[in-house]
């Protein structure tokens, strides 16, 4: 069993890489719920939803959310009704989004929820929500504490932030089959995601820290950062504020005490040498999922 902490599109790539290299079958995505929030009373999953949409080869490739091809209709007679629109949802993602909502509100878990979507859109791996109580990242900021979406979009994430807290994780307990997924993993692997608002929220799920810290040596962290830069979102940014360098050798300060290696890509190997002696192994390749071809390899080099 491969097991993989995953965000967003980063994670979406990745995994899309490893069901072409490997046994999907053998594949566990555990993955961050902290982005989850209602909107228009509708229960949003946006990193389940990304990786969902991507394994089923129905996402937006280009906005790294949502489906391709989409209409706009609902969303503009929205407006024009003066409801919310800064959260773009198209009329075939709310269709994601009512049924989960119908089946949420007729008990199912968040887990049921996503297994029965995942098999209708036919995803070939597993797809474990973290947990299925209630979890949401938070952002203190120089302006306040936001609720994630408000920060991530309606604010574009332009705003200094001075600390990540997860609302509802101390009460949280990891989702059904999470804690094997980990402890049977032959290789558990961090997804290049944003190390505080997609990974942390993962491990702030009791027990989930310490199953992967276990498994430490079989732990393969990709770097988000290439070049001192996060190929998309505030990845670099965060570094900067929370006090790590901005640079794969701050990476590797976060994942330390959880992976055993780090993945970085060439353009950073000069760092290997600085990350290696502070105890981790490193691999160097071409970390930039640009396209097929780099994205299988980097897919082998994880499961190296
Ligand atoms: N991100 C945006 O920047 N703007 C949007 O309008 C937007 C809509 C949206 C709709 C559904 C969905 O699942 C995700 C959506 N996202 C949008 C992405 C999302 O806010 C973040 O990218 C993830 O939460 C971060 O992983």
């Amino acid at each position: 069993m491969i097991t993989v902490l995953s965000g967003g599109v980063g994670a979406a790539r990745l995994l899309a890489a490893l069901v072409s290299v490997t046994d999907p079958a053998q594949i566990d995505a555990v993955v961050n719920v902290g982005d989850d929030f209602v909107l228009h009373g509708l229960t949003i999953c946006p990193d389940l939803d990304t990786i969902t949409y991507t394994l089923a080869g129905l996402a937006n490739e280009e906005t790294g959310w949502g489906r391709r091809g989409e209409t706009w209709r609902t969303m503009t007679a929205v407006g024009e009704l003066g409801g919310a629109t800064w959260f773009a949802l198209g009329d075939q993602d709310l269709a994601t989004h009512l049924v989960r909502t119908q089946r949420l509100g007729e008990g199912a878990t968040k887990s049921e929820v996503t297994r029965e979507i995942a098999a209708r859109l036919g995803v070939p791996i597993t797809l474990r929500p973290v947990t299925d109580d209630p979890l949401a990242t938070l952002v203190d900021t120089e302006i306040g504490t936001l609720d994630f979406q408000d920060y991530f979009v309606r604010r574009a994430h332009d705003v200094a932030v001075t600390a990540v807290r997860f609302r509802g994780a101390d009460a949280s307990r990891p989702a059904p089959g999470v804690l094997a997924a980990l402890n049977d993993a032959t290789r558990i692997i961090i997804a290049p995601s944003n190390p505080f608002l997609s990974i942390e929220p993962i491990l702030a799920v009791p027990g989930v820290r310490e199953a992967v810290s276990a498994r430490r040596e079989d732990v393969v962290a990709v770097s988000p950062l290439v070049g001192n830069h996060a190929l998309k979102g505030p990845a670099a940014r965060l570094l900067d504020e929370l006090g790590y360098a901005v640079s794969a050798e701050g990476v590797a300060d976060v994942y330390r005490s959880i992976a055993g290696t780090l993945v970085i890509d060439e353009s950073d190997a000069s760092m290997a040498t600085a990350i290696r002696d502070q105890g981790m192994n490193v691999r160097v390749t071409t970390s930039v999922m640009a396209n097929p071809v780099h994205a299988r390899a980097l897919a082998r080099t994880v499961l190296a």
